[in-house]
């Protein structure tokens, strides 16, 4: 069974293909048998006559069967829409039973088969069309229409399907049509996603909905929220609203399988599965923060699910409203400054749908307008944004841009602005803002960068591409304790000779006292031949010669390798959980329901974490006081936190269990809702190592008194193996309730931000020789980004892959932000085998 004979509107004509290929041989046989007639002896006639005839139905035989056999074509599916310009909609039309339907229905269908007898190509595959809806509009019909196609002609099919609106254009223009035909517009078709057809569905639903003025209709997957979406499953709701008025459909749920071609839902801008309407194709989880919201540009929209046998998640659920149709957006924007937006924003903005801005700032001035968010990616879209797209001083700008780096100012005090969606998938949009300012000083007081944008001068030549486009590191005079790049740029000395090219041009990394060519650089830094590379022998000393090798399995142990549960070792760098099974026993997959989120929106600004970003974050509260430190969850029972957070000091016993309540799934401080699960201690173990002046060793373990189911909000981050590598200079996160500035109050809601890894090293001789090897640095050096007072105990979290693992446990800093000092945090790796010893994780 498939889509189309799903007990749904359509059931083709099964044998159609059959007949058509018997009745085109027919005719070539007739036409052989004309020639032979003629006159001579009867029985010579006959047997010539038997002859021909054998070798036509053999020839015919031969031709069915390996041109025109049944089976070898293919089944091609179109889904059309069209406008009928001499109807008007009737409230019947709504209803497929109806005899209004059927007739208008049957009018579609008999004057389709004329439209595609006009085309070589289309009237030879051609089998059935079926109605499946009408709408306002005059009235638009929505249809499906099936071909049986001989492999190899598939495109051509599509092609002319593609162009069937130019074929009916010039039929009705050029072509005598009987009055009583229905005058069509707009024709539109495009196949159907295959995954909607290919599969064998064993179950269809179909759903309709109406909505109406103040009435708030609901959709949701079967089984939602109670049991998984069914298995091999096709369903499809079709939604209304009354005439002016569009649909929005506001999701508060979306999980499904994280891969769209098993399980995925598609919302169109229509009411037939058009592919050339379509608007979003959606699989996975979406954060809750920010669901997807949209709304369509007509009254009608249509939202398909489609799954397979596998892998049943939750599935999905949402509101259905109605909205009146906004006659206009954009319009005249006047004053010194102000803020416009795409609409909806930030929920996706409608297709079809183009604005208007027209900005006026008092006369003198000019005007510049920053994006501050840029959100209009689409699949198909070019470079020259053929599709959705933003146009300001006569320059199309598309895509997915960085906040603030699409600038543009004026040369008057007027700017024009124009938003632009085309009929197929939508996005998020944009926010901007616009501002007047002085042309002859358009950065007062401040740098100005060459893309407009304004910064603090002390960030010019820092090291640092403050302006976005680098415009503040070139054409500078490196002071005397800066790197003096080839290139041009200055960069701090601590970043020189530390691995990573900052110069962009290896300057910073000449002369290290490095290796000679030829040599390879251990990690240990001696230097060995390259050609010990791989060669089975530990040359440098600590295996890293041996790292990455094409033959990674089976190599012989060294502190540096992943050893498998099967005791064999393995040389691949950070094989553990990286969805490719490494090891022979396959123990490097084992254990990898850790470290991931649901998808994220990436729309809230600032620096608040989205809702479920970071799942294994957890708030440590001490008994009628709340947060103090923070802690990641490792296992349904068991955290990691910092050892300091549970030193007893003379008011409180820290140390003790029963000192502290454990907040898992929260966001908001003091906000307790349905996600958030609270729980006592059962023991705390603190690491026995942990020196309280050094804060070496900052590392502690606590057990729940019961364990936590996992959901959305609540998931472990994954432990590093020993040997997991974080390379100086990757991104990590930080996470935190704590102090948001040095000596400031603790944030409320759950605050994140990037940070880099900063080598050993630089951030010893950074810190005054502080540093063991079981703190790892990480921060930004030019400073304002750091953990704080509160964030202690919370993780270090870095992605690898599609997971999160735990890097570091936040330690200590001196004091917090501030220019060349890092934040410290307690290296997890070098704790690996204790926490396996006293937990089992
Ligand atoms: C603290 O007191 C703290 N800048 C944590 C991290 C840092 C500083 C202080 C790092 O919990």
């Amino acid at each position: 069974m498939d889509y189309m004979d799903s007990g749904l509107k359509y059931t083709p004509g099964k044998d159609k293909d059959w007949e058509t290929g018997v009745q085109f041989l027919q005719a070539s046989d007739n036409r052989k048998l004309e020639k032979k007639k003629g006159p001579g002896k009867i029985g010579i006639l006959i047997g010539v006559l038997i002859l021909a005839a054998v070798i036509a139905l053999i020839t015919g035989l031969l031709v069915w069967h390996f041109h025109f056999r049944k089976n070898a074509w293919v089944k091609r599916m179109y889904a059309g829409t069209m406008q009928i310009t001499n109807q008007q909609f009737i409230k019947a039309y709504e209803n497929s039973d109806s005899s209004e339907f059927k007739a208008l229905a049957k009018q579609v269908k008999s004057q389709l088969k004329v439209i595609y007898s006009r085309s070589p190509e289309l009237s030879k595959y051609y089998v059935d069309s079926t109605v499946q809806d009408f709408s306002e509009g005059s009235v638009i019909a929505y249809y499906l229409s099936e071909f049986r196609v001989p492999p190899g002609k598939e495109a051509a099919i599509d092609n002319a399907m593609a162009s069937v609106g130019t074929l009916v254009d010039k039929g009705q223009r050029f072509m005598q049509m009987p009055s009583s035909s229905l005058i069509l517009k707009d024709v539109v078709s495009s196949v159907l996603d295959s995954r909607m057809l290919s599969r064998s569905f064993s179950n269809y639903y179909r759903f309709s909905e109406h909505t109406k003025t103040n009435y708030n209709g609901q959709i949701q997957s079967p089984g939602f929220p109670n049991s998984p979406y069914p298995p091999n499953t096709f369903m499809q709701w079709q939604l209304r609203a009354d005439p002016n008025n569009n649909i929005k459909l506001e999701f508060d749920t979306m999980d499904l399988e994280g891969n769209c071609k098993n399980d995925f839902v598609k919302v169109y801008d229509s009411l037939v599965a058009l592919e050339s309407r379509v608007m979003k194709e959606m699989c996975g989880q979406y954060s809750p923060i920010d669901p997807p919201t949209f709304v369509s540009s007509g009254n009608v929209m249509l939202v398909t699910m489609a799954t397979d046998d596998e892998n049943n998640y939750p599935g999905f659920r949402a509101k259905v409203t109605q909205v009146q149709h906004a006659t206009t957006c954009g319009g005249q924007l006047k004053g010194e400054r102000g803020t416009f937006t795409s609409p909806n924003f930030p929920n996706y903005y409608p297709p079809q749908t183009s604005c208007h801005w027209s900005i006026e700032v008092p006369t003198g001035k000019a005007v510049k307008v920053t994006f501050t968010k840029f959100l209009m990616s689409e699949p198909g879209q070019t470079k020259d944004c053929r599709k959705d797209y933003v146009e300001i001083n006569n320059k199309k700008v598309c895509g997915e841009q960085p906040d603030q780096t699409v600038v543009e100012t004026s040369n008057t005090n007027k700017m024009s602005v124009t938003f632009f969606s085309d009929a197929s998938y939508v996005n998020r949009g944009f926010s901007a803002e616009f501002e007047a300012i002085d042309l002859k000083d358009p950065c007062p007081n401040q740098f100005q960068c060459r893309n407009m944008h304004c910064i603090n001068s002390a960030l010019k030549c820092d090291g640092w591409n403050d302006c976005g486009d680098m415009s503040d590191e070139i054409n500078c005079n490196c002071k005397a304790d800066d790197i003096s790049c080839k290139n041009g740029l200055c960069k701090p000395m601590f970043w020189r000779c530390d691995g990573i090219n900052d110069c962009g041009d290896g300057t910073d990394e000449l002369n290290c006292g490095g290796c000679k060519s030829g040599e390879l650089t251990c990690q240990n830094g001696k230097c060995v031949s390259d050609k010990t590379h791989c060669d089975g022998r530990d040359d440098c000393g600590d295996g890293s010669d041996e790292l990455n090798c094409p033959k990674s399995s089976g190599v012989s142990c060294t502190d540096l390798t992943f050893r498998c549960k099967n005791n064999k070792c393995i040389s691949k760098v950070n094989p553990e959980c990286d969805e490719i099974s490494d090891c022979d026993d396959g123990s490097d997959e084992e254990n990898c329901d850790c470290g991931k989120t649901v998808k994220s929106a990436r729309i809230v600004g600032g620096q608040d974490a989205e809702v479920g970003d970071f799942p294994w974050q957890v708030s440590l509260h001490a008994k009628n006081f709340g947060h103090v430190c923070g802690a990641s969850l490792i296992s349904p029972q068991w955290l990691v936190t910092a050892a300091h957070c549970v030193q007893d000091d003379s008011k409180t016993r820290y140390s003790q269990p029963g000192a502290w309540e454990v907040y898992l799934g929260l966001h908001t401080q003091r906000k307790i809702d349905g996600h958030v699960v609270k729980r006592n201690l059962k023991q705390i173990i603190c690491h026995p190592n942990y020196n309280e002046h050094t804060y070496d060793n900052d590392i502690a373990l606590m057990e729940l008194d019961s364990p936590v189911t996992y959901s959305n909000f609540i998931k472990p981050i994954c432990l590093p193996s020993a040997q997991h590598d974080f390379p100086v200079g990757n991104s990590v996160w930080i996470t935190g309730w704590g102090a948001t500035r040095e000596g400031g109050f603790a944030a409320t809601v759950l605050q994140k931000a990037e940070v880099r890894i900063i080598n050993g090293t630089v951030c010893n001789s950074l810190m005054g020789g502080q540093i063991t090897s079981r703190m790892l640095c990480a921060g930004v050096l030019s400073g304002g980004v750091d953990a704080c007072q509160g964030d202690s105990g919370g993780p270090l979290s870095s992605p690898a892959g599609s997971r999160m693992f735990l890097a570091g446990v936040v330690s200590w800093g001196d004091g917090c932000a501030r220019r060349n000092k890092p934040g410290i945090y307690t290296t997890v790796t070098k704790f690996r085998a204790w926490i396996k010893e006293k937990t089992g994780v």
